[in-house]
């Protein structure tokens, strides 16, 4: 008997250039596709206080390639809802940026940005002109990203009902209430992230952080920050620690790292943790309803322990440096002539932070069903079910899980 395919994803194409595709193999047939929840995510993605004016330009949708039956846009699809197939599911983003451009390309850029692939980009592949790294070292690929992503979040909602939130915690040196945050359910922060133009629960701290991203912007600079991402619902068992790259936490925290401008990741509550004593940190283990499984009195270990996923939420907090076009320019050196120079400006964003937590929401949902999928193989959604629902107590166990019935608050 063949394993089926594990799930993994890979992506071509440039920020400038027709547009990005994304390959997706090992998705199980019989997955419900729903194109509607892959482009709410690509929206949410280009939305956010700070962004450029390339969003005004682009309207990121996902165009089926392949990997449906029925195809989605074909006539048979009004009377077959389309699944996947089992084939890998081939999406496409269009850049609309492409008409501008493609008759009229820019001259090269030989000035690296500090802090961007640009000088590294150059000596690693041989050239002297930015454009040729830039164009697929642009974060404008995290669109293709957040469509794997999508399309994880679609497998994990249909076996086992999980939700991803984010929220952004700090931009610069404003930070949230974190007492006040706290204290909010998930579907609470929910809801006042997807009003907030930063994503932000705390809506004080988030007009404080909309004016620094003003007052920078009219400065010509950039911001960075953090934010918090976690996933409800994730069963008991995810994950594994007999070799080091099973770990789930190792998978997620090198996933994370992989967004553009990333620059730390903590899971859990890592930070202040390492500040206290054992017995002061560890997640008391205790009696569970009759008949149950025992549950955790907090979650500061981001629900991961032996690099296995215990049955609460994944949480995890993600530093970001402020993104490399800066408007006013830093201290470089033009590639073509060896002098020095500040490096120049180019339309760009003042502060992705908001952004980035669809990305990392799309990242961990990732890396979440690749271990599900690990967990339960099968050729077929059916199949994950029966895995999921019989004869495996304790993968069940944690999906409603004791993670939303945790006292006072504490995660
Ligand atoms: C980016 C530069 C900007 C951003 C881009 C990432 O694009 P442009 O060069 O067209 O002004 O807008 O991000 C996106 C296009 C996106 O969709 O997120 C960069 O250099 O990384």
């Amino acid at each position: 008997m063949t394993a089926p395919a594990p799930l993994r994803f890979v992506t071509a194409g440039e920020s400038h250039g027709r547009g990005l595709v994304v390959v997706i193999d090992g998705v199980p047939a019989g997955l419900a596709w729903d194109g509607d929840a892959v482009d709410a995510d690509l929206a949410r993605r280009q939305k956010g206080y700070g962004r450029g004016k390339r969003q005004r330009i682009e309207q990121d949708r996902a165009e089926v390639l392949g990997g449906l039956y029925p195809p989605p846009e074909s006539s048979a699809a009004a009377g077959e809802a389309p699944t996947t197939t089992g084939a890998p599911l081939a999406l496409w983003v269009r850049n609309r940026d492409w008409d501008n451009v493609k008759d009229a390309w820019p001259d090269p850029v030989t000035v690296p940005r500090p802090g961007h692939a640009d000088l590294a980009g150059c000596f690693k592949f041989g050239t002297t002109n930015i454009r040729r790294t830039w164009e697929r070292s642009s974060a404008r690929g995290t669109a293709a990203t957040v469509a794997a992503g999508a399309v994880g979040k679609l497998l994990l909602r249909e076996l086992l009902g999980v939700r991803l939130v984010s929220h952004v915690v700090r931009i610069g040196d404003v930070a949230i209430d974190e007492e006040a945050v706290a204290a909010l359910s998930p579907e609470e922060i929910d809801a006042a992230v997807e009003a907030s133009p930063v994503r932000c629960a705390d809506p004080v701290a988030a007009e404080r952080m909309i004016a620094l991203i003003d007052a920078h912007k009219k400065a010509g600079d950039t911001l960075g920050g953090e934010l918090e991402v976690a996933a409800h619902g994730v069963p008991v068992g995810l994950g594994g620690y007999v070799q080091h790259d099973r770990r789930l936490d190792a998978r997620i925290g090198g996933a994370l790292l992989a967004v553009p401008s990333a620059k730390g990741v903590e899971i859990g509550d890592a930070r202040r943790c390492s500040l206290d004593s054992g017995s002061a940190v560890h997640d008391a283990i205790l009696p569970g309803e009759a008949g149950g499984p025992p549950r955790r009195g907090s979650n500061r270990a981001g629900g991961l322990e032996g690099g296995i996923s215990t049955g609460e939420p994944v949480w995890a907090r993600v530093l970001f440096k402020p993104i490399a076009t800066v408007p006013k320019g830093i201290e470089t050196v033009d590639l073509a002539t060896g002098e020095a120079t500040r490096s120049v400006y180019l339309r760009s964003d003042t502060c992705v932070v908001p952004a980035a937590g669809v990305i990392c929401e799309a990242v961990l949902a990732w890396e979440l069903a690749v271990a599900l999928r690990e967990r339960c193989a099968g050729d077929t959604i059916a199949i994950m079910r029966a895995a999921i629902a019989g004869g495996d107590q304790v993968i069940g166990g944690g999906a409603s899980g004791p993670s939303d019935d945790v006292e006072g608050g504490e995660r």
